[in-house]
């Protein structure tokens, strides 16, 4: 792993955690999570299979991808040349098929751009020699069809839109369920888990003593109950009294939830991991499954 410092190429595996000491296979980059940065998946051959080193880049900076639709019998466009042009800087990405032992990256072009936040220019070079120049919005996922142009984009990032609240979360103060004011994270744990619930929210309550457990055997972990009900205090208290959380329990304010729910669509319970210093780890939204109960309190 090489990163770019300045111009110049530097050696980071060891501080990146890229470096490891396994047999490995296959090498593939892929932003899996859709906010911009390359992700990675490994294939090694014994020890640990398979690995995916999620990217946790500060915001600020800026990507595009690229997905082609061809012509009869290459869809796919392999062969594809795509130059960008942003801010007079070019970078240039050729769509291949097999680009890793045992693996294949996904057929999507991806441009980091960093600070670049002009509208990027796209010059295509088909595989049957056709040019066709486009421009593409910034921050997004652009389907571009031979001779037809812009197809559809999908902006980039919501994670980090959502992860970038929840660093507010920490500066909060809620009020418990017997009115004192509390910091939602209020302990030099190693660990904070926030779970935001509700009531009515059948899915919450079944994941409740999940992580009610979770927390009781990882004693270097403190776990908060956000509840979104500000009308019913009565329900709330009753329903944390039967899951046994009514000392974990705080009210959530409407100007709370504005503060983390930009997107509407978002399935609680939504489950936010704190590291000591206040700084987001991880963010689940609805029921966690096995795997995430294993990675929930990874460094
Ligand atoms: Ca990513």
């Amino acid at each position: 792993m090489f990163t770019n410092i300045g111009g110049k190429f530097v050696y980071s595996h060891f501080v990146t955690g890229t470096g490891q000491n396994l047999d490995g296979r296959s090498v593939i980059a892929a932003d899996f999570d859709r906010d911009g940065d390359q992700d990675l998946i490994l294939r090694n051959l014994q020890k640990i299979p398979f690995q995916i080193l999620r990217n946790q880049l500060p915001p600020g900076h800026h990507a595009i991808a690229v997905k082609l639709k061809g012509q009869s019998p290459n869809w796919d466009a392999i062969g594809a040349q795509v130059t960008l042009t942003c801010e007079g800087k070019l970078q240039r990405r050729q769509v291949a098929a097999g680009d890793s032992f045992l693996g294949q990256s996904p057929l999507e072009l991806h441009f980091g751009l960093g600070t670049c936040s002009s509208m990027p220019q796209l010059k295509l070079r088909w595989p049957d020699g056709l040019v066709e120049n486009i421009a593409v919005p910034l921050d997004a996922l652009t389907y571009v069809e031979r001779k037809k142009g812009i197809i559809k984009s999908i902006p980039l990032n919501p994670r980090r839109e959502l992860l970038s609240s929840s660093e507010r979360i920490r500066t909060q103060v809620l009020s418990d369920l017997k009115g004192q004011k509390k910091k939602i994270i209020h302990s030099d744990k190693a660990h904070t888990i926030v779970t935001l619930w509700a009531p009515w929210c059948d899915a919450c309550k079944a994941e409740i003593p999940k992580l009610k457990d979770f927390t009781s055997k990882h004693p270097d972990s403190e776990i908060a109950f956000v509840v979104f009900e500000e009308d019913d205090v009565g329900l709330v208290k009753k329903t944390a009294k039967g899951l046994g959380i009514s000392n974990k329990t705080l009210l959530g304010e409407q100007s709370f939830f504005n503060e983390i729910l930009k997107n509407d669509e978002v399935e609680i319970p939504i489950t936010i991991v704190f590291d000591k210093t206040g700084a987001p780890m991880r963010y689940f939204s609805g029921k966690l499954d096995e795997a995430d109960y294993r990675t929930i309190l990874l460094d």
